[in-house]
């Protein structure tokens, strides 16, 4: 169907405003050249670090500045991470995504403990993900090296709304630590959320970039903001379940070949919403009844949708090979002692009214 090799944000923008019964059905074709369209992947996610994040973004409940009654947490222990991995393996997700409320990764024992969880989650025959902020290119290749198949790392939305979103990091980086996760040999998850008050040429820029890759993402996470509660983003009006299809319907058309993933924001959807999205493109939901923080359906609620629709839980390493363990990487850590971060900390007037000194006063 789209031969196009390059993708502006106005060819996107007008992929994006089709009517919406003709973009549904190109899409759901686009799918099925490239996708058992009767296969889901279920993944499962697993926060081993929560909360206490120093990070602004308006949208997250785990920020420390934020009074969204989420309680700080230390790190998981490796026996407890192996347990949810086999918990989640036996209600058939073939995917564990660990999730640590960082910044960054540092190269402490925190990271060592995280490597072996990844090595025992890698042990249980899934493919191991996981989200721990950015990520320098040594760093990735010692998760490589531990058996990790895959690295969430969101651009969110598009460079120009990150901006009003997040100030206590750059783009850049964000970019930098996909391109490290590229090299490292890992494969790519990288996505968005649509509902920040970002306008629709906003989520178009955002698949430019991804689209103008040399190698997109293999996963596209796609989620409906879930307005948490004393974040900047709690007032936002949720979105319509249209708007969730037409990002997924275009996302499919744009890049064919990447797993799209319906991510948060489910709870809001109906059984014949999630249908939709189906139809026009997610392949993959994250399952059990948390996502990190927030609500997510139930997992048995998922498998009955499954069945009425004739669809199977994808099996691990459908997509690619299972890494190899090894410990290439184990030492050398000083060449880059020096790599630092960006904090652009440009204002954003909601973050810091609702950060803890906004609170005091109001
Ligand atoms: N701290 C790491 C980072 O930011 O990369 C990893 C964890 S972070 C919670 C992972 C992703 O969750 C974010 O990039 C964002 O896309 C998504 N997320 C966080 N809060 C959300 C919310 N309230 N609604 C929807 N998605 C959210
Ligand atoms: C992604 O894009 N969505 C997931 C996963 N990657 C890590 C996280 C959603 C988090 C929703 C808010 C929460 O539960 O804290
Ligand atoms: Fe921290 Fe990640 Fe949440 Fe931002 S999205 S506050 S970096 S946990």
């Amino acid at each position: 169907m789209e031969e196009m090799t390059t993708w502006s944000r106005e060819a996107i923008l007008e992929v994006y405003n089709r009517p919406l019964i003709n973009l549904m059905y190109e899409a759901a074709t686009v799918h099925r050249q490239h996708h058992a369209a009767d296969e889901v992947q279920v993944s499962t996610l697993l926060s081993i670090k929560t909360g206490g994040c120093p990070e602004d973004c308006g949208y997250c409940p785990q920020a420390a500045r934020y009074h969204t009654g989420v309680e700080g947490e230390d790190l998981l222990t490796v026996n407890h991470v192996k347990a949810q991995a086999l918990r989640a393996k036996s209600t058939g997700s073939s995917r564990l995504c660990m999730g640590a409320a960082w910044r960054n990764v540092k190269d402490d024992a925190d990271f060592d403990h995280v490597l072996e969880m990844v090595r025992a989650v890698n042990e249980t025959g899934l493919e191991v993900c996981a989200t721990l902020g950015m990520l320098t290119e040594r760093q990735a290749q010692r998760l490589a090296d531990a058996g990790l198949y895959a690295y969430n790392h969101n651009l969110d939305s598009s460079e120009e709304y990150y901006k009003e979103i997040i100030s206590t990091r750059g783009y850049e980086d964000r970019l930098k630590t996909i391109e490290n996760v590229r090299t490292a040999g890992v494969s790519v998850c990288s996505g968005g959320i649509i509902g920040m008050g970002e306008s629709h040429e906003d989520r178009c820029g955002m698949l430019a970039v991804y689209a103008d890759m040399e190698t997109p993402p293999e996963s596209i996470p796609i989620n409906a903001l879930v307005a948490v509660e004393g974040t900047p983003l709690e007032d936002q009006e949720p979105i319509s379940i249209w708007e969730m299809v037409r990002m997924i319907a275009t996302t499919r058309i744009v890049l064919p070949k990447s797993v799209i993933r319906l991510s948060a924001g489910r709870t809001n959807m109906s059984d014949e919403g999630q249908a939709l999205c189906f139809m026009a493109g997610a392949g993959s939901i994250f399952a059990g009844d948390k996502l990190l923080t927030t609500p997510n359906p139930d997992v048995n609620k998922d498998m009955q949708l499954f069945d009425v629709l004739g669809i199977t839980p994808m099996k691990p390493y459908s997509k690619g090979e299972k890494p190899e363990v090894n410990e290439r990487y184990k030492d050398n850590a000083d060449a880059e002692k020096r790599i630092k971060w960006s904090r652009p900390e440009h204002k954003i007037v909601r973050n810091e009214d609702k950060s803890m000194k906004g609170k005091s006063v109001s």
